[in-house]
């Protein structure tokens, strides 16, 4: 279908046709990749849902297998849905998933690979036992989903984790198994957070406090801190949180109660959800999936006959600097794409100007910017700018940064920027944000201003990633502190209409720019050729 055409990324993952929705089960085995995902077979809107999957040698060329699982039981009539790999000492590979019920209801099931020796992992077995698990009597049919990845505790027993709520207070049910079969559930709760709905796709792992590498789900000891992620189904947004997870009474508790699951940090300020890592034992990192959904209308996905794309890969580390966050980065193998390159030093932006960066084309593309103000006046008074505003709102320090997926005439733009602003106490406060006001022409899309404060720490330049795929922007400040991912839809600034820009809409301070701008190669993404 050639409607649309330019809205296809050329390096993200996306089926040839149809709905996609959650990553799921993501692992690596004999040398390849893993991706399994929500999928259905049958339409580009929500529905029959049915386990995709793909394989890579890099996580970045892809090849679409058969699918691993359809919904063909009673059990998962309604729906194989999200689940997670866990990797067992032994080389067995369990993959736990919720299946939807003929009767509605939200049960656990086993499955696992018919041949541990096929380094595709065709042939996927669900247990003829199944369901393994079903709702507690104190948790809603419908309130049941989303089994994590399994870690071992200090009594050699296996711990998973399941989403639910209580009421309005989301919370993650932990469960104790040997064999991934029978399971005993705990009476306390691994966390809960009032008025936060039901948790969906709930994400646990460590993270080493020091050391620039992943750590395997099970590792615990001194230096580590463990992420809680949830996918609140209320507002479909993910929060995570950092905390210290206590494997004798499989509690978590979090660093700061204030930036709590939920109420805190997000992993991406952007079109995001229903995220899911796994720690891939190869290169030793563990690596983040998110689903990027469409914010147009449900006609057009139609119309278009797909919806739907995952993000870059990214690699997760617990952020020594500040301490109070995790850094996310695209996976170093998407550097491979990388062709020709630019490079721009010290370029001057002036208050109110944009200045035109000449690389050709700008639809595929890897950018990394910094940016160095100088205060032209005393802008002490101003304060409390945030993103809201977007990228028209001038203050003395900002916004300024990016004009990306932007045709000549400025009729479609999407400016990625900064924003610092003065606090009430004297501080400086930057905000990054994603300002999709002007990313089409086109009515009825979702039109989003996006973004949140980054930590800029002393001596720091402000320093952003881009990755731009026609219709996607994958936006990371400061090595990954704050994420945005944007969805646009470009009508003008397509092909080779779609320029990048330089802006500065501050009214108070000159920014000089260096960049490194590459243009991106396509990733082959296509059928396995079984
Ligand atoms: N998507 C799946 C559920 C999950 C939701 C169904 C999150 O398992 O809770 O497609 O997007």
């Amino acid at each position: 279908n050639a409607m649309f055409s330019w809205q296809r990324t050329s390096y993200h993952f996306q089926p040839i046709k149809n709905w996609m929705n959650d990553p799921d089960g993501p692992l690596f085995h004999m040398g390849w990749y893993h991706l399994f995902y929500q999928y259905n077979p049958d339409s580009a809107v929500w529905g029959n849902i049915t386990w995709g999957h793909a394989v890579s040698r890099d996580l970045i060329h892809w090849l679409y297998l058969p699918f691993a699982m359809v919904p063909d039981q009673w059990y998962d009539i309604n729906g194989v849905w999200t689940g997670s790999a866990t990797l067992l000492p032994d080389g067995q590979i369990v993959m736990l998933y919720t299946g939807d019920t003929n009767q509605s209801v939200q049960v656990q099931n086993l499955a696992y690979p018919a041949n541990l020796s096929d380094p595709l992992l065709l042939d996927w077995v669900k247990y003829p036992g199944n369901p393994v698990l079903v709702p507690p009597p104190h948790i809603k049919p419908k309130d049941f989903r989303d089994p994590t990845t399994g870690w071992i505790g200090p009594d050699g027993k296996w711990r998973i984790t399941i989403g639910s709520k209580i009421n309005t207070t989301g919370v993650s049910l932990v469960y104790h198994t040997t064999d991934f079969i029978s399971y005993k559930l705990l009476d306390t709760l691994l966390h809960a957070v009032l008025g936060t709905g039901m948790w969906e796709c709930v994400d646990f792992y460590p993270v080493a406090i020091n050391g620039s590498i992943g750590l395997d789900t099970s590792d615990d000891g001194p230096g580590i801190k463990h992420v809680l992620k949830a996918s609140l189904d209320n507002t479909k947004l993910d929060y995570y949180a950092l905390g210290t997870y206590n494997p004798v009474i499989d509690k978590w508790t979090p660093d700061n109660p204030e930036e709590d699951v939920g109420i805190g940090l997000r992993l991406d300020y952007g079109r995001y959800y229903a995220s899911k890592s796994f720690y891939d034992q190869y290169k030793k990192r563990r690596i983040l999936w998110g689903w990027i959904n469409e914010t147009d209308t449900e006609s057009d996905d139609l119309e278009k006959g797909w919806a739907s794309v995952q993000t870059i890969p990214r690699t997760v580390l617990f952020d020594n600097k500040t301490g109070t966050n995790i850094r996310q980065w695209p996976v170093q193998e998407i550097e491979s794409l990388r062709q020709t390159s630019t490079h721009f030093e010290n370029v001057l932006i002036e208050p109110g100007s944009v200045v035109p960066l000449d690389i050709g084309t700008a639809t595929q593309l890897d950018i990394f910017a910094e940016f160095e103000t100088e205060l032209l006046e005393s802008g002490g008074e101003e304060e409390g700018y945030s993103c809201s505003g977007g990228a028209v709102n001038r203050s003395t320090m900002g916004p300024f940064g990016l004009l990306v997926i932007a045709d000549d005439s400025l009729s479609e733009l999407t400016p990625v920027f900064f924003r610092p602003t003065n606090t009430t106490n004297g501080t400086l406060d930057t905000y990054f944000c994603a300002d999709e006001t002007r990313s089409t022409l086109a009515p009825e899309v979702l039109k989003h201003i996006y973004g949140s404060k980054v930590p800029v720490l002393e001596g720091e330049k402000y320093s952003m990633r881009v990755l731009v795929d026609h219709s996607i922007v994958e936006s990371f400040a400061q090595g990954g502190r704050t994420v945005i991912t944007s969805r646009i839809y470009p009508t003008e600034a397509i092909y080779g209409s779609a320029k990048l820009f330089l802006f500065n809409n501050a009214t108070g301070v000159n920014v000089k720019a260096t960049l490194q701008i590459w243009q991106m190669n396509s990733a082959f993404i296509r059928p396995f050729p079984l």
